[in-house]
């Protein structure tokens, strides 16, 4: 019988820790967060980039609370709540971040139309095709469907880095679209230590690429160092999440 999600650490660690408790007083806007989820990362590096005040809440998507449930019906996290408003889904809010608080900068949307709707097409492109990659090698349980994911995984990331400017996606400007695939570059020493990946492997600047997107401050500020336990029951194939039954089902999310 597999261990229930709902019994996962409760609460961020190492630098991420820090931020958390800077963020306790109360504020116009609510962030409700899981520190073990890479969606919410992306918010939350949103949130740190543009120095949006914001308050800190914990919560355990897996237990399906009432009062959470009110927040987002779907019972994801992230979601945020503002002047009395609640809103969800990852993308959505690091959009939401920058309508609503216009004279914060940086921006993390390019100010030219056409720069916005490229960066939008492969915000689309690293939801739909690179995280169900990396979810989908991580799920696997043959080495023979191991291999073919993670060939997947490369192919997928190779398009992507065929569209990076340098030194960020969009040029010189941090954007959303490195916000979107961030949060699985912080993880991708699961596939590493578990799945044979190397982001040498990749090509193409692949590694240069990451390890400037990891060494950016929000993303520093953002992560904890529990994930492989996370990620453990991803990798034995026993987590129930919605993300988890999605993959098997071969839908998107
Ligand atoms: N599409 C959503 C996905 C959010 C999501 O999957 N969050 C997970 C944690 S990483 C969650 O809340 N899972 C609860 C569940 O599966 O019941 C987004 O981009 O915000």
């Amino acid at each position: 019988m597999s261990v229930p999600d709902v019994k996962i650490f409760p609460h961020a660690t190492g630098l991420a820790s820090k931020t958390v408790s800077e963020h306790q007083d109360k504020q116009d806007l609510i962030f409700y967060s899981g520190w073990f989820c890479p969606y919410v990362q992306r918010t939350w590096i949103v949130l740190e980039e543009r120095g949006i005040p914001y308050q800190y809440v914990e919560v355990n998507p897996y237990k399906k609370e009432k009062h959470f449930l009110e927040i987002n019906p779907k019972g994801l996290v992230p979601a945020v709540e503002w002047k009395g408003q609640a809103l969800y889904e990852s993308l959505i809010l690091c959009e939401f971040l920058e309508d609503a608080f216009p004279s914060q900068t940086p921006h993390i949307l390019p100010s030219d139309p056409i720069a916005r709707g490229r960066v939008r097409i492969w915000v689309d492109f690293i939801s739909k095709s690179v995280v169900p990659a990396f979810m989908r090698t991580v799920m696997a349980q043959e080495p023979a469907k191991q291999a073919e994911s993670l060939q997947e995984f490369y192919s997928a990331l190779r398009t992507l880095m065929a569209q990076v400017k340098g030194p960020y996606f969009a040029g010189e400007e941090f954007t959303l679209a490195d916000v979107a695939i961030a949060p699985w570059i912080v993880r991708d020493y699961i596939l590493r230590d578990n799945r044979g990946y190397d982001r040498s492997a990749v090509g193409g600047g692949w590694k240069e690429y990451a390890e400037r997107i990891e060494s950016r401050d929000s993303l520093k500020k953002t992560s904890s160092d529990k994930y492989t336990e996370i990620y453990g029951r991803y990798l034995r194939d026993e987590a129930m999440s919605e993300a988890a039954k999605a993959i098997r089902a071969g839908r998107p999310f």
